[in-house]
């Protein structure tokens, strides 16, 4: 891969509106990219294999509960920093942001927001450090946007919990030393449990083939007879809303992330149409091409707009689920269009693995489905604003 010469488009001047600590954390995680995932990420997604090396790294950037307070591990900054430290590791790749946002947003976070508080001192500070690795379990085979239909179940057996069941398509699951399960009691209501690496009759089998997310590693959670011990659930919160919960934190970081890969392929296309010369001028010089550049950062202010406010408002503690919604739908979208315009700019160069982008374009065909699909955004921002709900 080409040596990265990367700058952040910030056409609006948002920098102007970011604190001294925000431009430090985000600087931060920057330089840490740069370092440490632009030479060797295309190798690790051309292997389909998850850079193991990088754990160190990324809890030293507090890409580790960024929002967790201090005294659980967590890095106790605001949202906007959570967000900025998202779109830089999001920039290098989206696997490794999806590593991020699931053990901060699915993992640590139910455990602070539901848990008691001596699971919180028992599990967050290693999770803090990346000593040890998360993964969220809500999806199954016959379930997938409609979570509310699982039948992964758990019986009270008096001094445990009996878990059955699978889930699928769970990132981190093959190397996770816990799993955030999401399973029904004998009432049929939703309870998060916490499962540890080596209890009987749990498994995590790898899935493979993946076009997409390849330096990501996803897998399945299989639950034969498991005995869960009873300190091992969540207690603070049953319910769908409470997978829902972590959903809104998570999607959130995902509306930064991908202003990201968006930026590293404007920018990688702005460079590439400057240089190359096609008829004896720069392929910038044409009307078409600029046509598709000045399309991208107008699409790019956009969304780093939306993503601050929303931000802002998240700070306050007043984004609503729909907000989130509406922002995640908007700047996946954005991302992976802009990521096709980019890959065209290439030409046949676009195609290859010297740049970014076609990476960055297969990763985002997994960002616009998981964490709810285009579609069921788009009908969780028509059920807000119509009052009807039409999903069912
Ligand atoms: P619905 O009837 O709307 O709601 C059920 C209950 O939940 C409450 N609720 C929320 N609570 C907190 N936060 C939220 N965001 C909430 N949204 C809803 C709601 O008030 C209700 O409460 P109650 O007390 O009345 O029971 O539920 P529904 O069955 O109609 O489903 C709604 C729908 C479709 C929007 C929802 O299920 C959904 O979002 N589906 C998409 C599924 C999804 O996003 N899965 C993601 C899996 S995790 C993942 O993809 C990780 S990828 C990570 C990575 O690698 O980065
Ligand atoms: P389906 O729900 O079967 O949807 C298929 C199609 O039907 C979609 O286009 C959808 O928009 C559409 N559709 C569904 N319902 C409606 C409706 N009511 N109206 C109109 N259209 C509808 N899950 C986890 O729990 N944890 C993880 O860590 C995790 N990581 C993932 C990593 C990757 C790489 C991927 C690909 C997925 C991951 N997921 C994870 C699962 C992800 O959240 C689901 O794939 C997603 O929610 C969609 O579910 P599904 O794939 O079953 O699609």
């Amino acid at each position: 891969m080409r040596p990265d010469l990367f700058e952040a488009p910030d056409y609006y001047n948002l920098d102007e509106l970011l604190s001294e600590e925000h431009k430090l954390v985000r600087d931060a995680a920057r330089q840490w990219v740069k370092r440490d995932i632009t030479p060797i990420i295309e190798e690790f997604a051309q292997k389909a294999e998850f850079p193991q090396q990088i754990i160190g790294g990324l809890a030293e950037i507090g890409a580790f509960g960024p929002y967790i307070p201090v005294e659980y591990g967590g890095a106790g900054l605001d949202q906007i920093s959570y967000g900025l430290i998202m779109q830089e590791i999001e920039r290098g790749d989206s696997g490794v942001r999806s590593t991020a946002s699931v053990q901060s947003s699915l993992v640590m976070y139910p455990i602070f927001a539901y848990g008691t508080e001596e699971q919180r001192k028992k599990y967050l500070p290693k999770l803090a450090t990346g000593e040890h690795m998360g993964c969220f379990g809500l999806t199954e085979p016959d379930h997938g946007s409609n979570p509310s239909g699982m039948v992964t179940n758990f019986k009270d057996k008096g001094d445990h919990y009996l878990l059955n069941g699978a889930k699928l398509w769970i990132s981190n699951s093959p190397f996770a030393d816990i799993a955030i399960v999401w399973a029904k009691n004998e009432e049929g209501r939703i309870h998060g449990l916490i499962v540890e690496r080596g209890m009987e009759g749990f498994s995590t089998p790898e899935t493979h083939n993946k076009w997409s997310l390849r330096a990501s590693a996803t897998g399945e959670l299989i639950f034969d007879n498991v005995k869960v011990p009873k300190e091992n659930l969540l207690p603070g919160k049953n319910g769908l809303g409470a997978p829902l919960g972590c959903l809104d934190s998570a999607r959130y970081g995902i509306a930064w992330g991908a202003i990201g890969a968006a930026m590293d392929c404007y920018d990688t296309a702005l460079r590439y149409a400057k240089e190359r010369i096609q008829f004896g001028k720069p392929i910038a010089a044409t009307q078409l091409q600029q046509k598709k550049l000045a399309e991208m950062i107008t699409e790019i202010t956009k969304a780093q707009l939306l993503a601050f406010r929303l931000g802002q408002l998240k700070n306050e503690g007043r984004a609503t689920t729909a907000q989130i919604s509406m922002a995640k739908r908007n700047n996946v979208e954005m991302a992976i269009k802009i990521a096709r315009e980019a890959r065209q700019v290439l030409g046949g160069m676009g195609i290859t693995g010297e740049y970014s982008i076609m990476r960055h374009m297969m990763n985002l065909e997994s960002v616009i489905t998981y964490e709810g699909t285009h579609d069921i955004h788009l009908l969780i921002t028509g059920a807000d604003i119509t009052g009807h709900n039409a999903f069912k």
